[in-house]
Formats: structure tokens, C-alpha cells, sequence
């Protein structure tokens, strides 16, 4: 149980190596869903390539989710003007302190990496980093849940992510919730559903404090403005490789934003930046080797990210072996089924083109003549059955 700035302790789980002889880096995630109450039977996939090199591992519960103490707000405000406010910045910040001073055999350097809340906990230390932090991994973390993250896109409510996620983290501190629908057809509950006001008066009653202020606050107003931490990023302050994927139906948009606030600044030219075709979190699965029926070339791309990208990032910052990237960006194609690094992003040979989409609902680079029909319609109403468009 770490302490933090306000005398509330945090529920963490500290993982050292058996065979441990040198003073190892500690390698921190931070988590609302839960740390291991043991260890798996065997290494996890997800960071075999890592733990070769030997880390401590450190998994810690956000305030107010699980044992740790506190209120868990699903907020991602922070007041750097206040030093006594806690924020998942400060409570980063406090256990990272607490972390090098307490934990035996430590190397004094800390890393910190995740996906998702995880990865929105890793780049939220941004914002101001504890000095022993010497590298980050950020992956599809959330920047602006209004602009075009998990809750919206660009204003537009999403519906279903927003209310069962609300309930997955605000029902029950002691476990993650998923909502009990009546029907095995949640896209018929939702129809039946009608009014966004009947998700509180017939169900929430006004219990889940996040999908109250998503219905309290329907425009991009002073509450989602704070909640958009990265508008405080200005400069690259600690090595950070962003991930982004492709095809993340959650956040494939933050990780580029992350990179483009750090881009401001970064003299030492420590903000790199990773995408491929992958979905949430695909890259910590064993291999991603197609997504979907689509597949990659015989190319098993969460591995070769782990391998060839990610653990030797990490061993470069946190061990002081190997050699920095020698790119800002990698990305995998799909089609040339290739990986690509590029010395900047964007590459210095791109050119902006104009993308048209046409009355058909088919996009091209050729803009519409005169002749086509110019706009598609239909009517969008949860009262009826929906026809598609032809
Ligand atoms: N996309 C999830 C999330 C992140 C941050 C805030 C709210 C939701 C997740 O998968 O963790």
C-alpha cells in the first residue's frame, strides 16, 4: 500500500525476478481494472520479450479502484498550479518516489508503460514527470474523451461505450461491472431503450457520477476542456514511444496527439511514434499476424513491435544498452505487408492530397463532376427499421 501527497494508499503488486543478481529497472503500469492476486503459470506473451532483459515489474490500482483508498473520478483533469491536488500526474509522480527509495535492488531508473487506462496513466506522467522517470510507453491512450476518443467522435455521443463503461468502473469499486442487459441483442436494447434520459430513470438512477456528467455536459464545454489533458503538453519531457492502431475502435486518435503536443519541443528527439493496421491493444496479443480475414504477409506484428521496436527501446533507456532509434516513426503497411521507419513524420516526401467523397458514398482522389448526385439520404430514426441507403 503506497502512500501518496494526501495520505491515501494505493493497492500495488511488486513482481521481482527469482534469479534477480544486478540492481534492475522497475517497469510500472497503472491500472482501474484490477492487479494479478498471483502469478501466471507461465510468462505472459505480452511481455516475454521484455522480461528477458529483466525488469521489476510493478502493477498498481488507481485511487479508489480495488484495495487502493480514495475516489476513483474517471478523471483526467489536472491542475498543475495546485501541488496539492491529486490527479493520476501526482499520484505517478508520489509512487515513483516512493518506488526507488523502497524497493531493494532497484536501478534508480523507472519506466512506465500500458494500454489504454494504462496508457492514459503512462502519458497523464507527462504533464510533470518524476525525475527517475526515464522512458515511457503511451498505447492508444485517450487525450479528449469529447473530441474523438472512446466516448465521442467529434461531439457525437457513443452511446453504448459510454454508458456500459461508466457502470464497468463507477457500479462497483471492488470489481469491474458489465452491465446486465435483458436481451442477448444489445442493439435491440439500445432501440428499445428510446430516450438517452431513460438510461437514469429506468436503470442508473442517477447512481454512475461519469454518464451524469456526459449528460450534464452535451457540448465541448469547461468540463470536457479540463478533462483534455494533453492541451497542458507542450514539449517532449521524457523518451516516449506513442503506439497508435489503425484500426482501434476505441482510441486511434490520442497517441497521435500525444506525439504532436510533444513535437512543440523536442530537442533531444526523444518522442517517437509506432502505428499499424492493429486493433485496441492488438500489439500485446502473440502475434497479430492478420486482423480480421486480412493477413499480414506471413509477418507476426505485436511480436516483431515487441521484439525489434519496444523492449529494445526500453533496454536502450532503462538498461543503457543498445542504441536510440535511429527513426521517429515506424508504421506497418498493409498491401506491401512491409515495415517502414521514417526519420520524421510526417516524412519529409509526403504531399498533401484532397480525398473526395463522392454522392455514392465512394471516396477518391478525383473531385466529383457536376453530373453526379452530390448527397445521399436517409432517414435515421430508432423508431423504424432502418433500410440501408442503396
Ligand atoms: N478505452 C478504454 C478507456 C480508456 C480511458 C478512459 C476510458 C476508457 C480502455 O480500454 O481502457
Amino acid at each position: 500500500m503506497i502512500p501518496v501527497r494526501d495520505g491515501v494508499h494505493l493497492q500495488t503488486v511488486i513482481i521481482t525476478p527469482v534469479d534477480q543478481k544486478e540492481p534492475l529497472p522497475i517497469l510500472f503500469r497503472r491500472t482501474p481494472y484490477g492487479v494479478p492476486d498471483k502469478l501466471p503459470a507461465e510468462m505472459p506473451a505480452s511481455i516475454k520479450e521484455l522480461a528477458q532483459d529483466g525488469y521489476i515489474f510493478v502493477i498498481q490500482n488507481l485511487r479508489g479502484r480495488f484495495k487502493s483508498e480514495g475516489v476513483f473520478n474517471l478523471s483526467s483533469q489536472v491542475d498543475l498550479n495546485d501541488p496539492k491536488a491529486t490527479n493520476e500526474t501526482s499520484d505517478a509522480y508520489d509512487s515513483i518516489e516512493w518506488l526507488v527509495k523502497n524497493v531493494p535492488n532497484n536501478n534508480g531508473k523507472v519506466g512506465m508503460m500500458g494500454v489504454s487506462y494504462d496508457g492514459l496513466t503512462t502519458a497523464m506522467t507527462l504533464l510533470h514527470p518524476h525525475p527517475a522517470l526515464k522512458a515511457i510507453s503511451e498505447q492508444a491512450s485517450p487525450v479528449d474523451q469529447w473530441m474523438n476518443d472512446d466516448d465521442h467522435r467529434y461531439g457525437a455521443l457513443r452511446e453504448s461505450y459510454d454508458f456500459e463503461y461508466a457502470v464497468m468502473e463507477q457500479s462497483d469499486k471492488n470489481k469491474n461491472t458489465f452491465f446486465n442487459f435483458e436481451t442477448y441483442d444489445t442493439y435491440e436494447w439500445y432501440l428499445d431503450l428510446g430516450p438517452l434520459s431513460n438510461i437514469n430513470a429506468k436503470y442508473l438512477h442517477g447512481s454512475i457520477p461519469y454518464w451524469n456528467s456526459t449528460i450534464d455536459h452535451p457540448d465541448y464545454d469547461e468540463f470536457w476542456k479540463k478533462e483534455a489533458w494533453v492541451n497542458q503538453l507542450h514539449a517532449s519531457t521524457v523518451p516516449n514511444l506513442n503506439v497508435a492502431g489503425f484500426w482501434d475502435q476505441e482510441d486511434p486518435w490520442g497517441p497521435w496527439q500525444i506525439f504532436r503536443h510533444a513535437e512543440e519541443s523536442d530537442p533531444d528527439h526523444t518522442n517517437f511514434m509506432v502505428a499499424a493496421p492493429w486493433f485496441h491493444g492488438q500489439w500485446r496479443t502473440p502475434k497479430a499476424d492478420s486482423i480480421g480475414l486480412i493477413p499480414f504477409g506471413g509477418h507476426e506484428t505485436a511480436r516483431e513491435f515487441r521484439e525489434n521496436i519496444e523492449a529494445p527501446f526500453f533496454r536502450y533507456y532503462l538498461h543503457g544498452v543498445g542504441q536510440k532509434p535511429t527513426w521517429q516513426a515506424s508504421t506497418f503497411q498493409t498491401g506491401s505487408n512491409t515495415w517502414h521507419t521514417y526519420a520524421t513524420w510526417p516524412p519529409e516526401e509526403a504531399k498533401p492530397a484532397k480525398l473526395y467523397l463522392h454522392g455514392d458514398g465512394t471516396l477518391s482522389f478525383t473531385a466529383p463532376d457536376a453530373k453526379g448526385k452530390a448527397y445521399r439520404e436517409y432517414v435515421s430514426d430508432p423508431e423504424i427499421d432502418l433500410v440501408p441507403p442503396d
